[in-house]
């Protein structure tokens, strides 16, 4: 479905007019990425490329496809897509060229480094915290900007059964009393044997899998406060007089690493969603959808290839639109920006029901507007809660909103009918 044809809500439909600007992104074209290239704010592995060799490439061209640009090959990332690293100080624009021109080589892109999109942790002292939970006609408080999840709630609906939403992003406090239920151990897995039993190509991985660091454990210490604050939001466990209250007050969470201290590359974003398509479709899950809090970087074929993968698996990929204020029809933002038919593309707005000033928009490349600004949920350490803002916020309520309505609508599987169902 083209960009343009898709149902823009009235907020952000307003708040963009007299900034349409015409050309949608255009797919896999090398000029794209040499142009991104040399925008600073785009940040990138130095003297790194992934490289898409066309299947049943010989060795022979294999080696002189690397040679021409003094290359080494570092790790097979998806399929044929290769991350190779290049002599320090390599010019990888010149790189990228001379790749593009060499047979047997489809696209060579850098490896982009993305960045949780959350704009500060500044703690929310109101009562009334929830906001982003509550609807026009929610029993306790009310807020008609927020995700109206209270008001299913009130109508008995807050157990998402079995549905499972991924959080790929920094790790996750699973062990936390307001999240510690509803984390799903994969049974498949027996863990600290030593042996990959379900036989994915990991090890003893019952809980997701760490690529920032290539381990088992998702979960390294309070550093992993995006990522807990993220899943909260999904599903902290609602009704136990704790805390807060997820969107789904219980469901089966898998969080998957590759957020760093930092960022995370595109190189590790890739093998993580392509980690969680597989375990769909191994273990039949009812994972439906994909929660990403992050972006930056450039274009890139191979992760907007990835997340298509996911989408043919049925998993809805909601991306935060991120944080810069900015048209994301005029600059886009990745991976929130691809025309991928399965992106849900998240921008973050106020209790008041406006647009944050920090959130990107773009009548096209932006999907809807959901509570991101002081967001209160679940952190590691101290009180075990906090309010951050950020697109970062506003996508795991639209996440937790495709769980809700997919528990309650079981016929309901198709990633295009989930994402027509939470657009309309
Ligand atoms: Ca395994
Ligand atoms: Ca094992
Ligand atoms: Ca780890
Ligand atoms: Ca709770």
């Amino acid at each position: 479905m083209p960009r343009s044809s898709r149902r823009i809500p009235r907020l952000l439909a307003a708040l963009a007019l007299g900034v349409l600007c015409g050309a949608a992104v255009a797919g896999g074209r090398p000029d794209k990425v040499l142009a991104e290239l040399q925008e600073p704010q785009r940040r990138h592995v130095p003297s790194e490329l992934l490289v898409q060799f066309e299947p049943g490439l010989s060795p022979s061209a294999y080696g002189e496809a690397l040679a021409r640009v003094g290359g080494r090959f570092a790790e097979r990332v998806s399929g044929d897509l290769h991350r190779i690293v290049l002599p320090a100080g390599a010019d990888l624009s010149a790189a990228i060229r001379t790749l593009h021109a060499t047979p047997g080589i489809d696209f060579a892109e850098p490896n982009w480094l993305y960045e949780a999109d959350t704009v500060s942790d500044d703690p929310y002292y109101t009562t009334n915290k929830l906001w982003g939970m509550e609807g026009d006609a929610s029993p306790l408080f009310q807020n008609a900007y927020g995700s109206q999840a209270a008001e299913a709630w009130d109508k008995g609906h807050t157990d998402c059964g079995k549905v499972m939403v991924a959080v790929i992003d920094e790790g996750a406090q699973f062990k936390h009393p307001d999240l510690r239920h509803n984390f799903w151990v994969n049974p498949h897995e027996i863990p600290d044997n030593g042996i990959d039993d379900d036989g994915n190509g990991f090890i003893d991985d019952t809980r997701g899998w760490d690529f920032a660091r290539d381990d088992k454990s998702t979960y390294d210490g309070v550093g992993d406060d995006h990522g807990t604050h993220v899943s909260g939001t999904i599903g902290a466990r609602g009704g136990n007089a704790k805390g807060v209250a997820g969107m789904c007050w219980k469901l089966n969470l898998i969080n998957v690493k590759f957020l760093g201290t930092a960022s995370g590359s595109t190189a590790n974003a890739i093998k993580s969603i392509d980690y969680v398509t597989d375990l769909k479709l191994r273990h039949q899950l009812d994972l439906v959808a994909i929660n990403a809090s992050w972006g930056g970087g450039g274009y890139s074929q191979g992760l907007k290839k990835s997340i298509e993968a996911a989408g043919k698996a049925d998993i809805v990929f909601v991306a935060a639109a991120g944080n810069s204020g900015a048209n994301n029809d005029v600059t886009p933002h990745y991976p929130s920006s691809y025309d991928s038919p399965s992106i849900i593309s998240v921008a973050a707005i106020g209790a008041g029901g406006l647009l944050a000033g920090f959130s990107n928009y773009g009548a096209t490349s932006v999907d809807l507007g959901a509570p991101g600004v002081a967001i209160y949920s679940t952190v590691p350490g101290g009180t075990g809660y906090a309010a951050y803002s950020g697109t970062s916020m506003a996508t795991p309520h639209v996440a937790g909103a495709i769980a809700l309505y997919a528990s309650s609508h079981p016929d309901v599987r198709k990633a295009a009918d989930l994402k027509q169902a939470i657009l309309s």
